[in-house]
């Protein structure tokens, strides 16, 4: 846990908007529910936040807009490229976490998609020398 490692997966940092949907549960499959979410890597923790449209009342407090929903923990998560028979949509990436959560990670931008690839794959591999 040297101060070097820690402040490698301090840089690794990323937000941007990404299709995602949860597959699995507890290791239990659960129905897909694609939904566009603002999502933010910082310090070894993925979040998803709430899908605009159905963060519910208030429609009008732009906060209400930046609700976090889910949090992924990335040590000793996997990232990796879905198999065709996932999904039908293009440049999807299946993300495990521990206990049994999976979820598919979308967006039609190969380019976007592959940055975050890229950066989920190196924030997974730091964490491991952690
Ligand atoms: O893996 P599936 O069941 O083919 O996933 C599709 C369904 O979730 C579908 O919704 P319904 O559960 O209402 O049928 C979604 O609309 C599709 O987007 C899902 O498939 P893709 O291939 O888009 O991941």
């Amino acid at each position: 846990n040297s101060p070097e490692t820690q402040h490698n997966v301090q840089n690794l940092e990323k937000a941007g908007i990404l299709n995602k949907t949860k597959v699995c549960e507890n290791g239990k499959k659960v129905r897909k529910n694609w939904a566009q979410t603002w999502t933010v890597l910082h310090g070894g923790v993925l979040t998803f936040h709430k899908d605009p449209k159905s963060a519910a009342t208030g429609a009008s407090n732009k906060t209400n807009q930046i609700v976090p929903e889910v949090t992924v923990d990335l040590r000793g998560a996997a990232i990796g490229w879905a198999s065709k028979d996932k999904s039908s949509k293009k440049n999807v990436l299946e993300l495990k976490g521990k206990n049994g959560v999976e979820f598919l990670i979308q967006y039609d931008t190969e380019s976007i998609i592959s940055d975050w690839y890229k950066v989920l794959m190196d924030t997974i591999r730091q964490l491991e020398y952690q």
